[in-house]
């Protein structure tokens, strides 16, 4: 593949700057193709086929993972799968307002969040389940925002876990801000304890300001902060070719600093990509853009039909590359697990999912009042005065209000 930069790069005294720099067709369509293909850069570890590749760079992040953390990584990303399932369903059967799922990016997800250490804080966008999953968030605290009851009722200070964020992008400058502090506190350095940042973000999201933002910010303090971009290849019905011309990952030597592009179906890679660009934050080398190169395999959201806009030859060359099953079939062929393993960890996957279901049909309603608590840290009499003036509307209806 031709590179990018070869025509983005104005030569000095050749002509105008402009002249230079423009591309041949060929080189504009080999940039779009770097959008939207792996390439040569992307950092693998464990191939669709299940082939383990070594790694100088990033084994040594990864030496601790033995066919026992192995089967951890293996029985996270079901389980995340399962539940991500049963809630699509329950959408269906009308008990969610609306599902986001994340089927295709268990790996991106799990491998990154497994790769945080319990100080570090994590920022999500609106699909990071598997994130929340690997931060001890309880997953039924996350169908309470999508039955709309609810908006990220978990401790974010104890589970180190943003609320969700829907404005796109919005939730980079939240954290580029939360690790300028860690930075100015300091707590960044070669203390054990030192902290890290990371933000999760889609593929769309980098044509927002805010991302943009972001990166200068995190940049110019040089905080301690991961940009972890799900290049999901969709954002709703735009492909990546509309966002950016060169694979993102790219865009961070733009700003400063480094970028890398990973297998984001590759759980492995996603760890040790991420727990390497972690420590560089925690040593005080920050910022790092990780690029996840992953699909959405499922739509948007349950509002959004994909089949409108995308062919469907396109998911199936994508299951080819399913994150899960790359690692069952490592760990069949190297005996790192049997038969038995992969029956029990399904059986575990479904009582989670009962577990689930059950919870959603009978969530109770939260009581009118619910919506002005936790709005601050601090009793406001403003909201207090609004709060009693709603209660005292409700009371005027002959139910209460209850309808
Ligand atoms: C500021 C803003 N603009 C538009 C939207 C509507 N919107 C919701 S999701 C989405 C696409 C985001 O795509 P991407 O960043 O790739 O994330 P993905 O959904 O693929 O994970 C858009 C435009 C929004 N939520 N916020
Ligand atoms: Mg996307």
């Amino acid at each position: 593949m031709s590179s990018p930069e070869q025509w983005t790069r104005p030569q000095s005294g050749a002509g105008s700057a402009a002249t230079a720099a423009r591309p041949s067709p060929e080189q504009v369509i080999a940039g779009l193709r770097a959008t939207s293909e792996g390439g040569a850069e992307l950092t693998q570890l464990l191939t669709p086929e299940g082939e383990r590749l070594s790694s100088e760079q990033f084994d040594p992040y990864i030496a601790d993972i033995d066919a026992e953390a192995l089967r951890g990584l293996y029985r996270d990303m079901v389980i995340v799968r399962r539940a991500d399932r049963e809630s699509n369903a329950m959408q269906r059967q009308g008990q969610l307002g609306i599902w986001v799922p994340l089927l295709g990016q268990e790996a991106a997800q799990v491998g990154s969040g497994r790769a945080l250490k319990p100080q570090d804080m994590a920022f999500p966008s609106y699909r990071e389940h598997g994130v929340a999953y690997t931060r001890g968030v309880d997953f039924k605290e996350l169908l309470g925002i999508f039955r709309c009851t609810d908006h990220s009722s978990w401790d974010f200070r104890k589970h180190r876990f943003h609320p969700y964020t829907i404005v796109i992008g919005n939730q980079v400058l939240n954290a580029a801000g939360y690790a300028m502090g860690q930075k100015f506190e300091g707590k960044v350095g070669d203390d054990p304890d030192a902290e890290a940042t990371i933000v999760y973000f889609g593929d769309g999201a980098t044509s927002q300001g805010d991302v943009h933002e972001g990166f200068v910010w995190a940049a110019v303090y040089d905080a301690p902060l991961v940009f972890f971009c799900q290049n999901n290849q969709w954002a709703i019905s735009e492909p990546t070719e509309r966002q950016s011309r060169l694979p993102l990952y790219q865009r961070a030597r733009g700003y400063g600093f480094p970028g890398i592009r990973v297998d984001g179906n590759d759980v492995l890679a996603c760890l040790a990509v991420t727990r390497w660009a972690l420590d560089e934050c925690r040593r005080g080398n920050g910022p790092v853009l990780i690029e996840a190169f992953t699909y959405r395999m499922d739509a948007h959201t349950t509002t959004d039909d994909p089949t409108r806009y995308r062919l469907s030859d396109e998911l199936e060359a994508w299951k080819l590359k399913d994150p899960i099953e790359r690692v069952r079939v490592h760990l069949s062929r190297t005996g790192g697990a049997d038969a038995a393993f992969f029956e029990e960890v399904q059986a575990e996957a479904d009582r989670f999912a009962a577990e689930l279901r059950d919870y959603c049909f009978n969530m109770p309603d939260p009581p009118p009042e619910r919506v002005f608590s936790a709005v601050y840290a601090e009793p406001s009499p403003l909201l207090e005065a609004q709060r009693e003036e709603y209660l005292s509307y409700l009371s005027g209806f002959v139910d209460g209000g209850e309808r």
